[in-house]
């Protein structure tokens, strides 16, 4: 008997046998063109090439626009939409309760560097394993574009009024903390930031990413420094950026002279073909430096600024077991009575 022959295309299947559907999330309400949304398109495509199960994933996220779109993606993923700058906090816990997750943060320039910047910098100097995204656009996007601690000086709203405080540069503090994989993107930029996000996916420890995210409605305009228009003018990426995982085990040539390989937890490899100069990520003092003089020149560097793929995590540090808490058996997690009468003698 003859088959009818169909006429739905065969999607393609990454390495667990998914389909880049599966993959992702809800239609994003946020607007058309708003950074956010490249950003999530990016974290979809890294999760789906890098074949992780969605089921392993935990996104985290505040209060704001950007905290508003991991909705958008991976919708088969555990989420937890925590207080305003308070994410953390939750992080942090559901990795110690169960560091088999892989933890996604994502927040906004308000939401960690104004309200959450007290979180953000135990996060930091804490290496807790975790990709934290910064999904920065200069302003609070979700209350009609005010001012964030982000903003560079000189910056002008729509509304005429300049910025004439500081910019917190969160990669200088997450360097200066203890963060062991620290670079910025921009989310116009496919390609580095997607060979940023699958380094980061098999990363052991903090990676903190500031993704200049523009805010089409309240921050790009002319005078913005956050704008598609500022960075294709002032974009300066330090390295080409390839990714190559340990299960595609390609054989690549590359000079080391003009390229250096990092080996990473995993054994997989994050190629960086020096573009500018000399540059050494493993080098904290230098970052710090470099990152400085950026601000001095008007120049928003892009890259992997600082890297450590063995640096002790909090979970190393605290000798969290294996397992997750949740599946540990009484006798495990609770003193033996024995034990407990010995501290009550002792309080005698
Ligand atoms: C405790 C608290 N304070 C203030 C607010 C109001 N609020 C909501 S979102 C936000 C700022 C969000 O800015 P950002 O994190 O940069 O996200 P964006 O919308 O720009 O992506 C503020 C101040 C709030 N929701 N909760
Ligand atoms: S207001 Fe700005 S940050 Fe919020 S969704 Fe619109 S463009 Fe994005
Ligand atoms: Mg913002």
């Amino acid at each position: 008997m003859a088959t009818t022959p169909t006429s739905e295309p065969q999607q393609k299947s990454n390495r667990i046998g998914l389909t880049v559907i599966e993959y992702k999330g809800g239609k994003t309400t946020l607007c058309a063109g708003c950074g956010h949304n490249a950003i999530s398109e990016r974290i979809v495509d890294a999760m789906y090439e890098m074949g992780v199960p969605p089921e392993r994933v935990a996104k985290l996220s505040g209060i704001g626009c950007s905290s508003k779109s991991p909705a958008y993606f991976m919708n088969r993923s555990h989420a937890f939409n925590a207080v305003h700058g308070r994410m953390p906090s939750v992080a942090t816990g559901a990795v110690l309760a169960n560091r088999n997750l892989l933890a996604l943060g994502v927040s906004g320039d308000g939401d960690t560097a104004s309200i959450g910047i007290g979180q953000f910098v135990h996060l930091m100097r804490r290496n807790l394993p975790i990709i934290y995204i910064i999904e920065d656009n200069g302003v609070y996007g979700l209350t009609k574009g005010q001012f964030s601690a982000t903003a560079d000086v000189g910056s002008k709203l729509k509304t005429g009024v300049i910025n004439d405080l500081p910019p917190i540069d969160t990669c200088s503090l997450a360097i200066q903390l203890g963060a062991s994989f620290v670079g910025r993107s921009f989310s116009g930029d496919k390609r580095q930031l997607l060979a940023m996000l699958k380094a980061a996916i098999v990363h052991h420890g903090t990676v903190m990413l500031d993704v200049i995210s523009p805010c089409v409605t309240f921050n790009d305009h002319e005078g913005s420094t956050k704008s598609y228009k500022y960075m294709k003018d002032h974009d300066e990426p330090l390295q080409e950026i390839s990714f190559i995982p340990k299960f595609e085990d390609i054989e690549v040539d590359y000079d080391p002279g003009t390229t250096l390989d990092v080996t990473m937890h995993d054994g997989s490899h994050l190629r960086l073909r020096k573009l500018n100069e000399d540059y050494d990520p493993t080098d904290k003092v230098r970052a710090l430096t470099m990152l400085n003089e950026a601000h001095e020149k008007d120049e928003t560097l892009t890259g992997v600024f600082y890297i450590d793929p063995k640096q002790p995590s909090f979970l190393d540090l605290l000798h969290v077991t294996e397992h997750p808490l949740a599946t540990l058996p009484g006798e495990v997690v609770r003193p033996p009575k024995s034990v407990l009468d010995e501290v009550m003698e002792s309080l005698r």
